[in-house]
């Protein structure tokens, strides 16, 4: 390995718990690596280079654990950060594991169960903050249905907005540095989720009590299971000043939920991605958000990890190529560097401006007749990407 692409932590990258830790359990088969304890999980990715390690409530203590557990298993956790310098940029709660969530957490038809997963979320934050969170996760894995014959899509949307108006009041009056990031998945674990997109997310935030402490966690894998272009939802969220925090992971389109290594599958949306990320000097956590292929034993899972992170600076290095192609350059330039013809300047309305445009002869014609060049110009995008250039 070269230097270059060495992880450091000013590159933010950062692991859950659960995906390290991830013991190659599916549908179809049982775990095939050893259950690793957080403390050894923490340890794990200090070695391979990580910034830090995020975690659910149920990763980290069991959700039957005893008072005096808990107690411990925190304790143990804090010692194992201090000795290894990883940081808990980012906390989370699990509300799609427990039987009880089967039918959703803040969507529950159920008020009790509704009210449950706002104690839980609520004891998290606390656990959060306290080892120095500053993001707080909401993904609503189980908020959404089989039928629509169960629930009625209103009452869902009223009650998630209930919920996180709720837990936004009690963020200000602890007085907690704490934001919160939405992510959408459009489906899996339940037939249909709500708020599928992030596009969705980010119209629901604005109809919070709260909204400016409300952003969104896009996720990778879960735009492209909708068939989307993940780029582009990651250039609206932060042109909305609202990307809080990123899930990268990698997954072909129409399969199932694949969680794949960053970088592994979709290498051009992958460039482009972290392109953006760089030249808009995001400064949030680079959160991976995936696990090893189960083919894998704990070995396997650091190369994942080291994987995951040295390819995302690949990308950042092809990225910076790009930027500094001349060639590229002057081809991006040409596709918007035309003549004027006359066109009158636009800027904002107004009438005289409203006035000379109607005025205004185009050359129609000649205007779809422009070649733009872009075979050229993504041939050398390519070019970049598969290092002949
Ligand atoms: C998934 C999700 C989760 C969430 C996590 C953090 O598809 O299972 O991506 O991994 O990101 O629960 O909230
Ligand atoms: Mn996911
Ligand atoms: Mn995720």
């Amino acid at each position: 390995m070269t230097d270059a692409y060495e992880p450091r932590p000013e590159h933010k990258f950062t692991f859950g718990l659960w995906t390290v830790g991830n013991p190659g359990r599916d549908p179809f088969g049982e775990p095939v690596r050893p259950a690793l304890s957080p403390v050894e999980l923490v340890h794990l990715l200090a070695e391979v280079g990580a910034y830090g390690v995020n975690f659910h409530d149920d990763d980290l203590i069991p959700i039957d654990a005893s008072p005096a557990d808990r107690e411990r298993i925190v304790r143990d956790f804090k010692k194992a950060l201090a000795e290894t310098g990883l940081k808990v940029p980012m906390a989370t709660t699990n509300l799609f594991g427990d039987p009880s969530f089967k039918d959703g957490a803040f969507t529950s038809n159920d008020a009790r169960v509704r009210a449950y997963a706002l104690q839980k979320t609520m004891r998290n934050i606390d656990l959060g903050v306290e080892l120095g969170a500053k993001v707080y996760v909401f993904w609503g894995g189980r908020e959404g249905v089989e039928t629509d014959a169960s629930k009625d899509p209103l009452a869902a949307i009223h009650r998630y907005r209930d919920a996180m108006n709720f837990l936004t009041g009690y963020v200000k009056d602890q007085k907690y540095d704490l934001v919160f990031a939405m992510e959408a998945k459009p489906n899996e674990p339940r037939h249909d989720i709500y708020m599928p997109t992030t596009g969705a997310l980010l119209a629901f935030i604005e109809t919070l009590d709260h909204p400016e402490m409300v952003g969104v966690n896009p996720e990778v894998a879960h735009e492209h299971m909708s068939g989307l272009n993940f780029m582009h939802a990651i250039a609206q969220a932060w042109d909305a000043k609202k990307l809080f925090h990123i899930d990268l992971n990698d997954q072909a389109f129409g399969r199932y939920d694949q969680d794949l290594r960053f970088g592994s599958h979709s290498l051009k949306s992958c460039f482009f991605l972290v392109k953006f990320l760089e030249d808009v000097s995001y400064a949030g956590s680079r959160h991976f958000d995936s696990h090893a292929y189960r083919t894998e034993d704990v070995a396997g899972v650091k190369d994942f990890a080291r994987g995951s992170m040295r390819s995302y600076l690949i990308y950042k290095e092809k990225g910076r190529r790009w930027n500094e192609d001349k060639e590229i350059q002057a081809l991006v330039k040409e596709a918007s560097a035309v003549p004027r013809d006359g066109l009158p300047e636009l800027g904002g309305y107004s009438r005289a401006t409203a006035n000379a445009l109607k005025g205004h002869t185009f050359d129609r014609k000649a205007l779809g007749a422009r070649g733009l060049k872009y075979e050229r110009l993504d041939q050398l995008t390519v070019e970049v990407i598969l290092g002949v250039r």
